[in-house]
């Protein structure tokens, strides 16, 4: 009997390393027609085969799990097989949860979920745990696999491990001792169908939470944990009275403790003062003292590629944003910035309308910038705005530099994801500020 794993990006590589170094059989398959001559040599190394090019049935011979990939639906024809075969289907998330309570080390989770904000908060709540002295790692879908953590990391750690729709799909028995839901707007909608289909899977989250857990929603959306599973004790945050709120002053309160005002806060905007809140309430579960969290949440530099300043030539700034794989992500940007602007929108298209973003360009838009394969659903929602279609990054990119006037903002929030013309997000972003670095010296 033997593992399959499928997908060999980041997630996928990390369960088969991992299930090797347990001495379990594993077969690793991709459909790349090849991998590349270092990662050959290294699975060599680690006695994982690999099967490139396709997924044939066959592996499914004498097969007692299959590890699918968050970029692999569960309705792909070899996973339905799979599942119809009842072969047990998880993702390395599952793995990880397991590999974390065979410990049995005083090592704990935390799990942020959401459409929007979910990289920050948990980069920030595991900041504030360290911040008060506490062993911590971020970790999942904002980049390092969980399992690839869980190896690393001393022994009494506390995981904050951020979690997509698609990871929370493939959870069986994962356990967080507290659990953020933050938000929902229209996301994924190409993969999962319905906002309701996409709600369900998030709440999966609360999912095996007993009654000493905690689980963090936000206080003016109720409806959006309406039926959560599990058995964690509520707390909220938001912008009344609650476990966690903001005044009308700006002043922070954790469970009825003053914490510190909004402007101590290095990241900017209402959204980032929701995540510290929630960060908050998951790290004083974690237990992290008030004194800790406040000098965490006055330190916290933010994350890269999340509305960064990356160059400003007369009178010109340009910011990189290339996080912003979706419609409310560049809701928040735009409305984060005075305008005018010029924005570069495209890319992967998502399947969500673009139409959403048209309110808050009203007063504050130069030009728009359509690139990449969106440009049609661009059009279609967004055209009779002002706007320029210049399909290839590199030349939208000195299109929008060319366009902006003296006290312009160029702004890379595409909306969509970075697929098209790049490996990922991050590689998308720091392109966008190389070509903005030669532009600022030119
Ligand atoms: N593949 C197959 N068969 C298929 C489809 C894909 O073999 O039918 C292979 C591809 O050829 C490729 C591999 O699967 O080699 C890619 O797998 P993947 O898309 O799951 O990507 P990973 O590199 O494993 O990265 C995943 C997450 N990717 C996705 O969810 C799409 C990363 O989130 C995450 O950081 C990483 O695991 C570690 O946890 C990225 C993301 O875009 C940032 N997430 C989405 C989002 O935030 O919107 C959910």
């Amino acid at each position: 009997m033997h593992s399959v794993v499928m997908g060999a990006g980041r997630s996928g590589l990390a369960a088969a390393r991992f299930l090797a170094t347990q001495g379990l059989g594993v077969v690793l398959t991709d459909t790349r027609p090849e991998p590349s001559a270092a990662l050959e040599q290294e699975l060599a190394q680690a006695g994982i085969p690999g099967l490139w090019g396709s997924h044939p049935l066959a592996l499914l011979e004498d097969c007692q799990q299959l590890v699918i990939s968050p970029g692999i639906p569960r309705t792909a024809p070899f996973v339905a097989e799979a599942l119809r075969r009842g072969i047990a289907v998880i993702g390395e998330v599952e793995l990880a949860h397991r590999a974390i309570r065979e410990r049995q080390d005083g090592s704990r989770v935390l799990a942020v979920t959401g459409t929007n904000g979910k990289s920050t908060t948990t980069d920030l709540t595991a900041h504030l745990l360290r911040a008060a002295g506490i062993s911590a790692v971020a970790c999942g879908n904002l980049g390092t696999p969980v399992l690839e953590a869980v190896q690393a990391a001393p022994a009494d750690t506390v995981f904050v491990v951020e979690l997509s729709s698609y990871q929370l799909e493939s959870t069986q028995a994962f356990h967080a001792e507290a659990a953020a839901f933050l938000n929902l707007t229209e996301d994924h909608l190409a993969r999962h169908g319905t906002m309701e289909v996409y709600r369900r899977t998030k709440l999966r989250v609360f999912e095996h939470q007993s009654a000493a857990d905690l689980r963090v929603v936000p206080l003016a959306h109720p409806e959006w944990s309406q039926d959560a599973p599990g058995a964690g004790a509520t707390a909220r945050f938001g912008w009344s009275e609650c476990e966690a709120w903001c005044d009308a002053a700006g002043h922070l309160h954790l469970h009825g403790e003053p914490l510190l005002s909004r402007t101590d806060l290095r990241i900017p905007g209402d959204h980032n003062v929701e995540n510290a809140l929630a960060a908050s309430l998951l790290a004083r579960h974690g237990g992290a003292s008030h004194d800790g969290l406040r000098a965490g949440l006055r330190s916290y530099p933010g994350l890269a590629h999340r509305m960064a300043l990356c160059g400003e030539k007369g009178g010109v700034r340009a910011y990189n944003d290339s996080k912003g794989t979706n419609v409310d992500a560049t809701l928040t940007a735009i409305r984060a910035l005075p305008g005018p602007l010029v924005l570069l929108l495209g890319g992967t298209d998502k399947g969500a309308s673009y139409e959403p973003l048209r309110e808050a360009l009203q007063g504050k838009l130069r030009r728009l910038i359509f690139l990449g394969e969106a440009i049609p659903q661009l059009q279609r929602d967004l055209g009779d705005l002002p706007h320029e279609v210049v399909p290839k990054f590199d030349d939208a990119v000195a299109a929008a530099l060319n366009l902006a006037q003296p006290g312009d903002q160029v702004l890379l929030s595409p909306a969509c994801a970075s697929f098209d013309q790049f490996e990922n997000f991050e590689q998308r972003g720091e392109h966008f500020e190389h070509l903005v670095r030669v532009w600022a010296q030119a």
